[in-house]
């Protein structure tokens, strides 16, 4: 922390400080309460019940498609917003269908290029406990709930909106061979959750997307303001920023991790698999390449890179949809800013047994010494049976003229995205559920 106060994030520091000797004995007292305290509660869905949780506590949205997402939000004074017991239910659903048992952010790590800082913004800077403010406008079309914080009185700082997200399809029904045939369209929208969390002269949109097709997308969005003090004119590892190039702002990367536990269908009962596209040599008469789709179970812990034709999915090990395959969700994910300068941020995933003093992908032993420091330490090969993914996305921000004051958003994120969950795409209109138009395109 010295370090900290030296570059300009004295105002933090500052904050921090006072904060600290109540954190210090809050954990003391209460070893699991950062993370983990709620994560063992969860029973498979009953019929049509919410999770459970007080009312403050609970989020419940009904999507102008039909689609139902419900789940529990508290907040970390680490982390920030933490979501459990997130579940979706489409419409014809008869029940809701567990997905996540606990989503939250796992660290904002930020090396700077030039070697002189690296701040963890979760668990040095404890950003969960410096919410901000929300106005009206800045929720628009939702509500805004009030977020406990360790001194002072709750910030009202948690939207819940519904955004529009596009074109949720667009399609030709005579192509299925619908007698008389229509064009379809519908606009999509989401379910948004997100509040905003100050780490020094950053502010940080921690946000969760849920949309009426079942996909969830978490992401950040960094704003607020460059540091001031990391402006230096002899430094060669900036941009000039302002009138000619005295003044300089140091290129720095932001990795974000998010930690989820997954339990599909209301089971820990689950499989990691890994699918793999290879080449597979060209068709003689087209002289098109072929490719060959292989997928194995990730049975151990295991750290991944995603990128070309890798990707995970977590298969329900009891759950089937009505077409007889089993329900999983696809990590859609992509990090285009890699940092190798650390082990545990040099992989895009890590799929870690679940451990109950494994809560920060690094920096971890400031809070339980007995247990391994970073995520490619909880990599030991253990079987994975209740699986932690582990997601990490880069972006290096060499700093340009328009990033200054106030700093436009810049986003990161990913998704998860229903895979056999439902027979067909629970948006699809009803009168194309039937039989003949699922299992589309083969000759009548
Ligand atoms: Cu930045």
């Amino acid at each position: 922390m010295s370090s900290t106060s030296a570059t300009g994030r004295c105002t933090v520091f500052d904050r921090i400080r006072l904060l600290r000797p109540l954190v210090a004995a809050a954990v003391l007292l209460l070893p699991l309460l950062p993370v983990t305290a709620a994560q063992s509660t969860a029973a498979p869905a009953a019929p049509a019940a919410g999770p459970d949780c007080s009312a403050a506590s609970k989020i419940e949205k009904k999507l102008a498609g039909g689609t139902t997402w419900r789940m529990c939000w508290h907040n970390n004074e680490y982390a920030g917003l933490v979501l459990e017991d997130v579940s979706y239910q489409p419409k014809g659903e008869p029940r809701p269908i567990k997905v996540l048992a606990s989503g939250r952010l796992g660290q904002v790590h930020v090396p700077y290029d030039n070697g002189a800082n690296e701040y963890n913004d979760v668990t040095e800077e404890a950003m969960g406990s410096f919410p901000e403010k929300l106005k009206p406008k800045d929720c628009p079309g939702g509500t805004i709930r009030s977020i406990p914080v360790p001194e002072g009185r709750p910030v009202p700082g948690l939207c819940v909106t519904t955004q529009a997200r596009g074109f949720a399809y667009h399609g030709n029904s005579g192509d299925v061979m619908e007698p008389r045939a229509r064009t379809d369209s519908a606009q999509g929208t989401d379910l948004a959750v997100y509040a905003i969390y100050s780490a020094g002269y950053y502010q940080y949109v921690v946000q969760w997307n849920f949309s009426d097709d079942g996909t969830i997308t978490p992401k950040a969005g960094a704003t607020g303001n460059l540091s001031p003090s990391d402006f230096d004119a002899s430094d060669k590892t900036g941009s000039p920023l302002g009138k000619g190039s005295r003044d300089r702002a140091t290129s720095h990367q932001h990795n974000v991790f998010w930690r989820l536990r997954f339990q599909p269908d209301g089971s820990d009962k689950q499989r990691i698999e890994q699918y793999g596209t290879q080449r597979g040599g060209r068709d003689p008469d087209t002289g098109t390449e072929r490719l060959h789709t292989t997928r194995r179970t990730v049975a151990t812990e295991t750290a991944g890179n995603s990128g070309s034709y890798r990707w995970w999915r977590v298969v329900s090990g009891t759950a089937k949809n009505a077409d007889g395959h089993p329900r999983s969700w696809e990590l859609v994910h992509h990090n285009p800013a890699r940092y190798t300068g650390r082990p545990y941020t040099a992989k895009d995933v890590y799929f870690t047994q679940h451990n109950k003093c494994e809560d920060y992908p690094n920096d971890n032993r400031r809070f339980t010494r007995r247990c391994a420091g970073d995520v490619s330490k909880f990599v030991t090969g253990q079987r994975l049976t209740r699986p932690v993914l582990w997601v990490n996305v880069g972006f290096h921000h060499i700093p340009r003229d328009e990033d200054q004051t106030p700093m436009p958003a810049h986003w990161q994120g990913f998704q998860i995205a229903p895979r056999d969950v439902t027979a067909m795409s629970p948006l699809t209109p009803d009168r194309l559920r039937a039989p003949q138009y699922n299992g589309e395109p083969h000759e009548h």
